[in-house]
């Protein structure tokens, strides 16, 4: 079962194991290309346990008015008779995504969900099309999202597929449209940098909602002690990769899918810290100028500039959580 508790790389598995269930299911009513057919081979399907219907499970479009269940037993009737013409290979291809994620608080623009932020970055290097959808409410949800993905944001639909959380959901892009560098020294370099990530958001989580923390931290204030020893992690690991200039991967040329998504918890950390934090809060720029100069030189990325909610946002947002 997927859960927000799950180590990074149990979601990576759980992210294969549903797009490979979904590809088998593709590929064994259709014709298939050798990219989809090793996807297939190299990893065994096994169901998802975290609900009635497994990820990219055939859904309905979102303005058919139609249940799933409906639209799957339709397209199962027209399947029977014949009438059936598969139009699209095996292998997903661009277009037709749209990102459903968290509304802002006039609940129409994008909010401050960091991890719909990290898709949406991802999506903007890959240079995917894309469309958003925020979602104020459940009421704002389509009927197929709550029904099959317990309402659960970011969700990604491309086409006829649906992809419930982040790490999952950067999995199948990466996987289906694959950018950057993938020799043995790289994925080193990046199992390095995931374990120096390992809890970051949480500890941010922690901080920015610890209260007391406010005015005047005190040294033995748990949250932030948590957070400088996050914070110390990331700075040994980019100083280790490559210093100021590198991203996560020790290059500076190859902005990957995890600099996608630590870039945007930095930015809440950065934002939380200069609206809530007084007294005794860490400085980025002093205590860890590596993490510091990473952020700043990633927020000047196309791929940040095209996705940032203001800061007005976040702070809305963490005002919310603090209550
Ligand atoms: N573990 C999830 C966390 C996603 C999450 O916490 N989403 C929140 C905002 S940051 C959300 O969309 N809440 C609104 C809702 O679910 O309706 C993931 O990585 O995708």
């Amino acid at each position: 079962m997927i859960t927000r508790t799950r180590t990074t790389s149990t979601l990576f598995a759980a992210a294969i194991k549903a797009t490979a269930l979904c590809w088998a299911v593709l590929c064994s009513s259709s014709s298939h290309d050798s990219h989809s057919m090793a996807f297939v081979q190299s990893f065994s399907p096994t169901p998802l346990a975290n609900g009635a219907e497994p990820r990219g499970t055939t859904i309905a479009s979102s303005n058919s008015g139609l249940s799933s269940k409906t639209a799957l037993s339709m397209a199962g009737g027209v399947r029977r008779r014949g009438l059936e013409q598969r139009r699209e290979g095996a292998t997903p291809t661009e277009g037709g995504m749209t990102l459903y994620l968290k509304a802002a608080e006039d609940g129409t623009s994008v909010g401050d969900c960091p991890f719909a932020h990290y898709i949406r970055m991802i999506l903007e290097e890959k240079n995917l099309p894309y469309t958003v959808q925020p979602c104020a409410s459940n009421d704002d949800k389509p009927g197929w999202l709550l029904e099959y993905y317990e309402g659960k944001m970011p969700c990604l639909r491309h086409k006829k597929e649906a992809y419930v959380e982040s790490n999952v959901i950067a999995a199948y892009l990466d996987y289906f449209f694959p950018s950057g560098e993938s020799d043995a020294d790289h994925k080193a370099a990046l199992k390095d940098a995931e374990d120096a990530m390992d809890g970051f958001f949480p500890a941010v989580a922690g901080y920015l909602k610890d209260k007391e923390s406010d005015a005047e931290a005190e040294l033995s204030c748990e949250p932030l002690a948590a957070l400088r020893e996050k914070l110390g992690a990331l700075e040994e690991h980019l100083g280790n990769a490559g210093g100021e200039d590198c991203n996560l991967d020790g290059t500076s040329t190859s902005f990957g899918i995890l600099d996608c998504r630590l870039v945007p918890q930095l930015y809440h950390l950065k934002v939380g810290i200069d609206t809530f934090k007084e007294h005794g809060k860490p400085d980025l720029e002093s205590e860890f100028p590596t993490v510091h100069a990473y952020l700043s030189r990633s927020m000047t990325r196309e791929s940040f500039v095209n996705t940032m909610y203001p800061p007005e946002t976040i702070e809305w947002g963490w005002t919310n959580a603090r209550q």
